[in-house]
Parts: C-alpha cells; sequence; structure tokens
C-alpha cells in the first residue's frame, strides 16, 4: 500500500494501513499489543497472561513542542549526561548523551568490529580467546551494564558487562572507554544479572541464570535436580574469579547493597524446572540474598569449601539448603525479576513479572533474618503493592519515589515507597510507553545521588512508532521527564529507535567521565607488542622501538614489520614476504592530534583495523597468498588519505 509523505506527521499512519489490510480488524494498536503477547502464556501462566488483554488504555496524549524541546541540544553544545547501554544480540555496549539520545560510540565487547579491528587485532584477539580452548569466541549477549562505585556514587573508573551467550564479564576502563579485560566464569550458562559493589571498587557480583550440571562434562545429563547453579564473585581490579556460591534454584538479575555486607539476585525457577510449565507451577520463588561478610570468611578459613571439577582454583561455597548460614532465599512472588536497591540503601524491590506486585524489603530486615532475629524469611517483605501487569525493573527519583517498567500494560507506574509501606496504595501516575517496557532507569538512579531529572523506558517493541524497515524491528527507548516534583510528573519527550537490543541503560552526569583524546603510548595496552620489540631489539643487536622504528625482521619464516602512520604515509613503503610466513604488522600512528585517526586494512586477508592517535596495533597472519596486496589506510585522515597506502609483497 502507498502512503502519502504527509502521512508521516500523524502518528497513526501505520495503524490505519494495518487495520485496512485486515490484520487485526477492530482492535485498537495497544489491545492488540497484549493480545500478541498474552497469546504467549501457557500452562499456569496463560490466565495471568489473558488478564492482559481486557485493559483499557487511554490514549497517547498530543506531545507539544516545548516538552519536545527539551531534548533538543545545539549543534556544537554537549549533552549533560551520558548514557552507557547494553548493545545486546550485537554483543557489544553503547554510550550516547542524553537529553539528546545521540549515540556516539560503540564500544564493542563481545563482537567483531572494523572500526576497531576487534577481533582482528593481537590485543582484541587474546581477549575474545576461550580461556579453556583458545577458540576465538564470535557471539555474545550483553545485558547489563555497570559502572565502578565509590561511596556509592560513579566514580567515573570502570563499566563492566556481561555476556549470557558464554558466561563472560567484561570490563570497560572508561579513560579510553574500550575493552581492557574479559574473564570466563567457570561452570556457569546464561550469565545474566551483575552488579558491582557500591562502597568501593571491590567485587562484581555475576549470576548464573541456567542451571547446569557440575561439572558439564558429560556424566550427568538427565536429572535436573543435580544440575547446580553459581553466583560468582569476581575481583574488579584483577579481574580474576574469588569464589562461586552453589545455590538452590537460579539466579537471574542482580544488586548490592551500599555497604558492601550483601549481593542479592532474584529466582525465577525455585522449582527447578526445565520446562516453562515446570518453572512456573509455585506462587512463590525467591529473593536470593548472599552474607558477603560470612562467605568471604569461609573462603579464607577454608571452611566449608568445595571445588568443582578440575578447577581447585576457586572456592565454592555450598549456599543450598533452607538454613545454610551464607544465603538467604526470601520468598516473593512469582517469577520475580529486577531486583533494585533505593538510592538511601534502605530498600530491596522485586518485581513480581507473573505477579502484579512489586515486593519491598528493608535491607535490616535482611540483617535480622541473617542474625535469626525472625521467624521466617518471608518477614523480610513489609509491602508487597499492586503496580500493574507484568513488573519487570525499578528507578528511583531520590525523591522516595519508585518508576517501575510493567511490561504486559506497556505502561510505566510511579508509586511512593513511603507510602506503600505504610500499607496504602502507592501508585501515583502510569503512563504509556510503546510498547513492552524492559528495563526502566532514571538519571543516577542506582546511586546515592539520584536526580529525580530523567527516566529512559527501554521498549522490547516498537511496532508502528517508526518506518518500517521489515520484519526485523528496532527498540524504542523513550525519554521521559520526571524533574517536575508534582505527584503526576512523567511527561514522554521522546522516542529514539535502538538498534536491537540494548536492554539497560546507565544514565550519569557527564561530570564524572574524563576520557582522554589521545593515547598514552606508555600504555600497557602495547605492553605485548613494546615487549616483543625489545625482544627483537636484542636478538638483532638493534635498537627498535615502537612509534620510531620503520622495519622489516625476519627471524626464520617469522617476518615482523614495524611501522608507524603519520598522516598521509606509512612508514613503510612495502613488506615483503615469502608465502607460508608468519607476519607480525606492528603499527603505531605517531600523529598526536585529537581525531586523527588512521585505519590498516590489508587487501583480500580479512584484516581492517583502526589506530588512533599515539595508539599501537599489531596483527600476526600467515602470508599464504602469493602476489601483491595493497595495503591502505581506512579512516578519512588527510586530503591525501587516498594516497596513504603501500605495498605487502608475496613471493
Ligand atoms: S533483563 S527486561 Cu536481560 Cu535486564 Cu530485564
Ligand atoms: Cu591515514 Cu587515512
Ligand atoms: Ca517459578
Amino acid at each position: 500500500m502507498s502512503k502519502q509523505h504527509d502521512d508521516v506527521t500523524t502518528s497513526t499512519g501505520r495503524d490505519q494501513q494495518e487495520e485496512t489490510q485486515g490484520q487485526h480488524p477492530g482492535t485498537s494498536r495497544r489491545d492488540f499489543m497484549k493480545l500478541s503477547v498474552g497469546s504467549a502464556g501457557v500452562g499456569a501462566a496463560a490466565a495471568y497472561f489473558a488478564g492482559a488483554a481486557s485493559v483499557v488504555k487511554p490514549a497517547m496524549a498530543q506531545l507539544s513542542s516545548k516538552e519536545a524541546d527539551k531534548t533538543y541540544v545545539a549543534p556544537g553544545q554537549y549533552d549533560t549526561y551520558y548514557a552507557f547501554k547494553s548493545g545486546g544480540q550485537s554483543g557489544d555496549m553503547r554510550v550516547m548523551g542524553l537529553p539528546s539520545n545521540r549515540l556516539f560510540k560503540r564500544i564493542p565487547v563481545f563482537n567483531f568490529d572494523c572500526c576497531f579491528g576487534w577481533g582482528v587485532t593481537n590485543h582484541s584477539k587474546r581477549l575474545l580467546a576461550d580461556a579453556e580452548t583458545g577458540e576465538q569466541t564470535k557471539v555474545g549477549d550483553t545485558h547489563h551494564v555497570h559502572l565502578s562505585y565509590t561511596d556509592g556514587t560513579y566514580d567515573g573508573k570502570y563499566s563492566w558487562v556481561n555476556d549470557k551467550a558464554r558466561g563472560r564479564l567484561a570490563r570497560v576502563r572508561l579513560d579510553y572507554m574500550e575493552v581492557d579485560a574479559i574473564t570466563d566464569l567457570p561452570h556457569c550458562q546464561g550469565t545474566h544479572g551483575i552488579f558491582p559493589s557500591r562502597d568501593r571498587i571491590n567485587a562484581v557480583y555475576c549470576n548464573s541464570e541456567f542451571r547446569n550440571p557440575m561439572p558439564n562434562d558429560g556424566s550427568l545429563l538427565d536429572e535436573p535436580k543435580k544440575y547446580g547453579c553459581l553466583h560468582t564473585c569476581v575481583d574488579a581490579e584483577s579481574m580474576k574469579v574469588r569464589w562461586q556460591v552453589w545455590v538452590d534454584g537460579q539466579l537471574d538479575i542482580c544488586a548490592t547493597d551500599y555497604h558492601g555486607k550483601y549481593s542479592m539476585a532474584t529466582c525465577y525457577n525455585s522449582e527447578e524446572g526445565v520446562n516453562l510449565d515446570q518453572m512456573t507451577a509455585a506462587d512463590r520463588d525467591h529473593l536470593t540474598v548472599f552474607n558477603l561478610e560470612r562467605i568471604e570468611e569461609a573462603v579464607k578459613s577454608g571452611k566449608d569449601v568445595i571445588h568443582i571439577g578440575d578447577r581447585k582454583d576457586i572456592p565454592v561455597i555450598d549456599g543450598r539448603g533452607k538454613d545454610n548460614r551464607y544465603v538467604l532465599y526470601i520468598p516473593v512472588p512469582k517469577n520475580p525479576h529486577g531486583v533494585n536497591i533505593d538510592p538511601t540503601g534502605t530498600y530491596a524491590i522485586a518485581s513480581g513479572k507473573l505477579s502484579p506486585t512489586v515486593s519491598v524489603i528493608p535491607l535490616a530486615k535482611i540483617d535480622d533474618a541473617f542474625a535469626g532475629k525472625i521467624k521466617t524469611p518471608r518477614d523480610c517483605v513489609v509491602a508487597e503493592p499492586e503496580v500493574g501487569l507484568g513488573p519487570l525493573h525499578t528507578a528511583f527519583d531520590g525523591r522516595g519515589n519508585a518508576y517501575t517498567s510493567i511490561f504486559i500494560d506497556s505502561v510505566c507506574t510511579k508509586w511512593n515507597i513511603a507510602t506503600a509501606v505504610a500499607g496504602k496504595d502507592p501508585v501515583l501516575q502510569k503512563i504509556d510507553v510503546m510498547y513492552q517496557p524492559g528495563h526502566v532507569n532514571a538519571t543516577m538512579s542506582e546511586t546515592k545521588d539520584a536526580d529525580g531529572k530523567w527516566l529512559m523506558s527501554l521498549n522490547k517493541f516498537s511496532k508502528d512508532r517508526f518506518l518500517s524497515v521489515g520484519p526485523m524491528f528496532p527498540d524504542n527507548d523513550q525519554f521521559i521527564d520526571i524533574s517536575s516534583t508534582k505527584e503526576k510528573n512523567m511527561v514522554l519527550v521522546h522516542d529514539a529507535p535502538a538498534y536491537p537490543e540494548p536492554h539497560d541503560a546507565i544514565l550519569a552526569w557527564r561530570s564524572i567521565f574524563h576520557p582522554k583524546q589521545i593515547w598514552d603510548p606508555k600504555d600497557r595496552k602495547f605492553d605485548w607488542e613494546r615487549n616483543l620489540v625489545a625482544e627483537l631489539s636484542k636478538r638483532n643487536g638493534k635498537k627498535l622501538e615502537l612509534g620510531k622504528t620503520n622495519e622489516v625482521i625476519r627471524e626464520g619464516n617469522k617476518l615482523y614489520a614495524i611501522m608507524t602512520s603519520l598522516a598521509p604515509v606509512y612508514g613503510l613503503q612495502e613488506i615483503r614476504a615469502k608465502k607460508g610466513d608468519e607476519v607480525t604488522v606492528i603499527v603505531t600512528n605517531i600523529n598526536a592530534v585529537e581525531d586523527l585517526t588512521h585505519g590498516f586494512c590489508l587487501s583480500g586477508h580479512d584484516i581492517n583495523f583502526g589506530v588512533a592517535p599515539q595508539e599501537t596495533a599489531s596483527v600476526t597472519f600467515t602470508a599464504d597468498k602469493k602476489g601483491v596486496w595493497w595495503f591502505y589506510c581506512t579512516w578519512f585522515c588527510h586530503a591525501l588519505h587516498l594516497e596513504m597506502r603501500s605495498r605487502f609483497i608475496v613471493s
């Protein structure tokens, strides 16, 4: 069906199109969305999902241009916040500016990226190699980005992001906004929620979502009750696994308190089932809380420490069983998802997902439970208000209010925590979001400095919100103004299509971050190349130096081409190799001007990487094709950029 160009100014253009095509006549767009989501439910969950279809939603209010203007950042002006987003299936992490919602950078993490040469350069290949087999990994699934904390707020030093696809944790150093470490978490599948300690840079806690045999060596296959699931503590600085705790059930989203006492996880499969019916059978699952002090003590003394498989290097504490002293299992309804700690550090909020409720749990009650001062762990829950169908995650404004994303209803619900604790209906406002929100987050929400300015609703479905790009839709990250202190303060101001699928985003003041504009040539990132060149110097009785040397060194069938790039020439006009040589090309960009990046692309060889000012990068490969192969610069660096090319000659 052809449409006139003026249709694009009406938000219902595609709606009419769909109805005319008879796809879902007589059903409003929002109702259809709920029906389509609802029909996904089976077994015990079905009734709950079906109920969602009958809720009638108010029409979306028209936005005045005055409100929309709030996201406008004029040319040449800077945003006031950074947003750090996970990339989901893309396996990357993203850096954006807010309130403009402009995307600045996609930091490659578990994915392949020629801009950085991620998966191409020796540095990135070492990080991406599987810890056990050395195999080059190519696939990632990043969900949760969290920044490092000192004294309960962001210190701008690191960011961490999970890989659900392989059970890994990556660290991004924020001084250069690049990955500098990737850690494989042994015996973990579906590593999902992660959270760093908030009192100081200390540890990052990682949750396995999937239960699997321990060890997973084929000796156990068919007795799922014997599978296990681990909560892993990774040292924030060394990025080494410190310990793991074996739990009952499984672990989904992660949070830590503000004092280094607890990490915690939601558990949606307390049933320890292996299919949907089994996983949704119980009315309550858990918030699983880890007593860090007791665990660290046990790890130190060796008491209660076990080992899994041949990983004798990693202490594992057995946290299974209702009355072990390391792990507390607090019953909460039903297949809970998000857990968030409010900015005062007083409450943990667990979202019900299959229950329309959020559970409010004071951390003081957790103290009591571990001290044996309460009757049953369920007594930790002091309020369980209804907030809508399918609550997933909660953000905070620093004024005592919580904002929970409601998946099935496609709304964001604002509610007051103190009112809920007082036993009254705490809901203050609901606004429609388009559609099916996953995470919601607010500016500085995960810190003691939550400032209550902006909210981002990261919606899984964009449906009719954008020009069609075929059956793979962008997500829709919606930006909501919450700066007013009125009860009903949420105003939707911006739709931002997002390349699938950002799960979570952290919104933080720009003043926290001071990334460098050019590399320090002495940085540890180039240790490998620097050491290699030092050894070559020694062995060959030459004075070779990164950034100065332009020379090809041959040692047997190994060839080392050390060169500079300086706009618009490479330091070597040619590199001559023999077929079968193992060639290492080391490029140092000696331009010291900001934003003057060069690239190195070797025609026909799957080699393409960028080299930022004062950076060194290297690649090692086999010269397996005779002939003349041009290598050329891939970043437009100079008026003579196109002339920046040399020959790789293989005889
Ligand atoms: S999850 S939509 Cu991967 Cu953070 Cu909750
Ligand atoms: Cu160097 Cu283009
Ligand atoms: Ca369950």
